[in-house]
């Protein structure tokens, strides 16, 4: 009867073991397969991309706190703080000049500045008008080498010059009567050279009074 009873505990003690290792190992299949699920996630790349990305944005954190700051580097024009001075974009106003370069210091010519106008943080460089500049103007008769070729009072065509008419009687361009040309020299016209003024009308199909009538009365 003993050995019965050992033989039943025995039994139910081996259906024990039995249901609990059929549960065990479809509990365990399903931890297994969480972890499988986890790590196939992880080689994915999903997790494992975050720290390189949170690496790769320390330096834009950096940047915001400085933005541009990089020690040994030139200040320039561009809404960042390139020597890390704490001062944005000092010191970097520019010369500039419009005209030809070869006129740029001659005569009255001369170069202007034109401020840094950045936008803060843009790193795009940017300025302002050119403010102060001389640039080369006609040339006139006043002692100034206007146009800054290196010539006073001349340019290409020569000595300024105008049109002149010393005659008080008649009217250049009418008849025979014409206008001269007058010469610049050192700030002032000189004298009217090549001018025609009426003169008293001849039969010659000549308008020599200038009047406007050919041959009148003649
Ligand atoms: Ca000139
Ligand atoms: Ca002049
Ligand atoms: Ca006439
Ligand atoms: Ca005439």
């Amino acid at each position: 009867m003993r050995a019965l009873l050992v033989i039943a505990a025995l039994l139910a003690g081996c259906s024990l073991f039995i249901d609990l290792a059929d549960d065990r190992p479809s509990a365990d299949a399903g931890a297994a397969d969480a972890e499988a699920s986890d790590v196939g996630t992880t080689e994915d790349g999903g997790p494992a991309d975050r720290g390189p990305a949170d690496a790769t944005q320390r330096p834009d954190a950096r940047a915001d706190a400085a933005p541009g700051c990089e020690a040994a580097r030139a200040e320039r024009c561009d809404g960042l703080d390139q020597d890390c001075d704490g001062r944005i974009d000092e010191d970097t106003d520019e010369r500039c000049y419009d005209g030809p370069a070869a006129t740029a210091g001659v005569g009255p010519c001369r170069a202007g500045a034109r401020a840094c106008a950045a936008e803060l943080g843009s790193g795009a460089p940017a300025f302002g008008p050119c403010e102060g500049a001389v640039l080369p103007a006609a040339e006139r008769c006043n002692a100034i080498d206007d146009d800054c070729d290196g010539r006073v009072d001349a340019d290409a065509d020569g000595p300024v010059q105008q049109a002149c008419y010393p005659f008080d009687q008649g009217e250049p361009g009418v008849g025979l009567c014409e206008a001269g040309r007058s010469t610049c020299s050192a700030g002032a016209f000189g004298p009217c050279n090549g001018a025609q003024g009426p003169r008293a009308e001849l039969p010659n199909t000549i308008d020599d009074d200038c009047d406007g009538q050919v041959d009148e009365g003649s």
